[in-house]
C-alpha cells in the first residue's frame, strides 16, 4: 500500500514540476558568421539565458551541416588571441552567457553552407540531457546582431 502511494506521489511530482532546462533555458539571437569562399570552418554565436535557479551547462552542439561542432573560447596567449576548446559551458542561474565575436563561440567544421541567405540548424544538449534545436541564420559580421 505504501509503495503504491509513493508511486502516485512521484507521478504527481513529475507531472507538476518544471522540466529542468526546458522551462529555464532560452536561446536568443543565434547566427553563424559567413565564411569566405573556399573556407569550411565557421563560427556560431548566440545568447543563452538561464531563468532557473540552478546552474546549467551546455555540453555539446551538433549540426547536420557540419562534420562536428566544438565549444571554443578565446584567450590571450603570448600577446595573441588563441582559440581553445572547452568541454562544457557553464550558465549560472539567472544569467545570460553571450557567445560573440572575439569570445566564446561554436566552431563548425566541414561546413559548406555558411553563406548569407542560408541557415544552419544545430542541436544543443545541456547537462540534464535536455536538447533544443535552433536555427542559425548566416550573417556577415558587419550586418551585426539584428535582434
Ligand atoms: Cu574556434
Amino acid at each position: 500500500m505504501f509503495r503504491v502511494l509513493l508511486l502516485v506521489v512521484l507521478a504527481l511530482l513529475s507531472a507538476c514540476s518544471p522540466k529542468g532546462s526546458e522551462a529555464e533555458i532560452v536561446i536568443e539571437a543565434p547566427w553563424v558568421r559567413e565564411t569566405p569562399p573556399g573556407r569550411t570552418v565557421a563560427a556560431g554565436y548566440l545568447d543563452i539565458r538561464n531563468n532557473g535557479e540552478q546552474r546549467r551547462a551546455l555540453l555539446t552542439a551538433e549540426s547536420p551541416d557540419a562534420s562536428r561542432v566544438e565549444l571554443h573560447t578565446m584567450e590571450h596567449e603570448d600577446g595573441m588571441m588563441r582559440m581553445r576548446q572547452i568541454e562544457r559551458l557553464e550558465i549560472p542561474a539567472g544569467t545570460t552567457v553571450s557567445l560573440e565575436p572575439g569570445g566564446l563561440h561554436l566552431m563548425l567544421f566541414d561546413i559548406e553552407t555558411a553563406q548569407v541567405g542560408n541557415h544552419v540548424n544545430m542541436t544543443l544538449t545541456f547537462d540534464d540531457g535536455w536538447e533544443i534545436e535552433a536555427r542559425f541564420p548566416v550573417r556577415r559580421p558587419d550586418m551585426g546582431h539584428q535582434h
